[in-house]
C-alpha cells in the first residue's frame, strides 16, 4: 500500500468496501480516484481503480440500455449558437456562467459542487449565445453524454484552476482523457481560461502554462476577483469568434436595413446561404447581392458565392 494517503481517501475506501449497491461501489471509486495522490508510487493503485470504475459503468450501462436513457447533457440549443464549459474541479465553470448570464448556478468552495449541466444566455451586442455549464471534468471520469455535448457545441471553453498546485497535470489528463474519447479540442473552437490569477506566483505559473499551450490554443488568465468592464467586453468578444459565426444585416431594395434582427451564418459562409436563410426558395431565384461592409466598394455588386464578413449589409438580387 503506498505512502501518503489521505484521510479522504482511507475514508472513500472505506466506503467502497462497506458499499452494498454497484452504484455506492461507483461513487466510492470515484471519489478514491480524485482524491488520491497523483505520483509515481500511486500509479499502479490508480490504474486498478480506473479498471474497476470502467468495469462497473459497463454493467451498469448494459442493465440501463434496455430502459430508455436519460442523457442531461441533451440541452437543446436556442440563440445563436452553443458553448460548452468545461474543465478542472473548482476552477470557477459556475462562476463564468453567473458572471456572463442571467442564470444562478450554485457556487462553492469545495469541489463537486456542479452535478448537472446548467445553461444561461449571454447577449453579445445584439445577439444571444448559449453557455453549458458543465460538471468537473475529472481524470478518468468521463460520461459518453459530455463527449456527446462537446460533439454538438459550437465552440468549448476550458476553465482551469490557476491556484491549483496541479494545473499542468491537470491540463494534460484532461486532453489525455478528451483523445482516448476520440475527441480533439480544435484551435479555432477552444479558449481556454486559467482562472484565479491574483498572485505574482500565479502569474509566474500562468506564464508557464501558456508558454506550453499557446502554439496549441487561445488562452487567457483571468481572475473574476479583479476583472474590469473592459476585460469582460473582450471575453465575450472572444467568446463570440469562438461560436465561428457572423451577423448579417438584409436590406430591401430601396429601403434602409433591417439592424434590429441579424441573419446568423456560420463563418465562410456566402451570399447564397444568405438567401437560403431568408426563404429557401431565394436561394433558387437569386442572382447576386450588393453589399455594404467587407465588400470593397459600399454597395459593391457581389456573385451568389461570395463569402460575408460579420456585420455585413446585403441587399439581395433576384
Ligand atoms: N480567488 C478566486 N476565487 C474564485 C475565482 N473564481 C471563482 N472562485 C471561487 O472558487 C470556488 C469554486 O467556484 P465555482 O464557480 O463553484 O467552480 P466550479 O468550477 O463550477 O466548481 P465545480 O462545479 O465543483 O467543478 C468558489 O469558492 C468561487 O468563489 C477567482 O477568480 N479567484
Ligand atoms: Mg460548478
Amino acid at each position: 500500500m503506498p505512502a501518503n494517503l489521505t484521510p479522504q481517501y482511507r475514508e472513500a475506501e472505506a466506503r467502497y468496501r462497506s458499499a452494498k449497491t454497484p452504484e455506492e461501489k461507483l461513487k466510492a471509486l470515484e471519489e478514491m480516484l480524485a482524491t488520491i495522490p497523483k505520483h509515481k508510487g500511486t500509479e499502479k493503485l490508480q490504474a486498478e481503480i480506473k479498471q474497476k470504475i470502467s468495469k462497473l459503468r459497463k454493467s451498469k450501462g448494459e442493465r440501463k440500455s434496455k430502459g430508455k436513457l436519460f442523457d442531461p447533457y441533451l440541452i437543446e440549443k436556442v440563440g445563436a449558437a452553443q458553448i460548452a464549459i468545461i474543465g478542472a474541479p473548482n476552477s470557477g465553470k459556475s462562476t463564468l456562467l453567473s458572471f456572463l448570464t442571467r442564470a444562478r448556478p450554485e457556487i462553492a468552495d469545495y469541489p463537486f459542487t456542479t452535478h448537472s449541466p446548467l445553461p444561461g444566455m449571454m447577449e453579445y451586442e445584439d445577439i444571444q449565445i448559449q453557455l453549458i455549464d458543465f460538471p468537473p471534468w475529472l481524470e478518468g471520469r468521463i460520461e459518453g453524454n459530455a463527449i456527446g455535448a462537446l460533439r454538438r457545441a459550437d465552440g468549448i471553453i476550458v476553465v482551469m484552476d490557476g491556484k491549483s498546485e496541479r494545473l499542468l497535470d491537470e491540463m494534460e489528463s484532461l486532453l489525455q482523457d478528451l483523445e482516448e474519447n476520440k475527441f480533439e479540442l480544435e484551435k479555432e473552437k477552444t479558449l481556454i481560461l486559467v482562472n484565479k490569477i491574483e498572485t505574482p506566483l500565479e502569474q509566474e505559473n500562468f506564464s508557464i502554462f501558456k508558454e506550453l499551450y499557446e502554439e496549441e490554443f487561445a488562452i487567457r488568465g483571468i481572475s473574476f476577483l479583479t476583472i474590469s468592464a473592459e476585460e469582460k467586453e473582450s471575453l465575450k468578444r472572444d467568446i463570440f469568434h469562438l461560436a465561428g459565426i457572423i451577423r448579417i444585416y438584409s436590406k430591401p431594395p430601396g429601403k434602409p436595413p433591417d439592424l434590429s434582427r441579424p441573419f446568423v451564418l456560420k463563418k465562410g459562409e456566402t451570399v447564397k446561404d444568405l438567401a437560403r436563410a431568408i426563404h429557401k426558395d431565394l436561394a433558387y431565384t437569386l442572382k447576386g447581392a450588393r453589399v455594404w461592409g467587407s465588400a470593397k466598394f459600399e454597395g459593391q455588386l457581389v456573385t451568389p458565392d461570395y463569402v460575408l464578413q460579420d456585420k455585413d449589409i446585403v441587399e439581395i438580387k433576384t
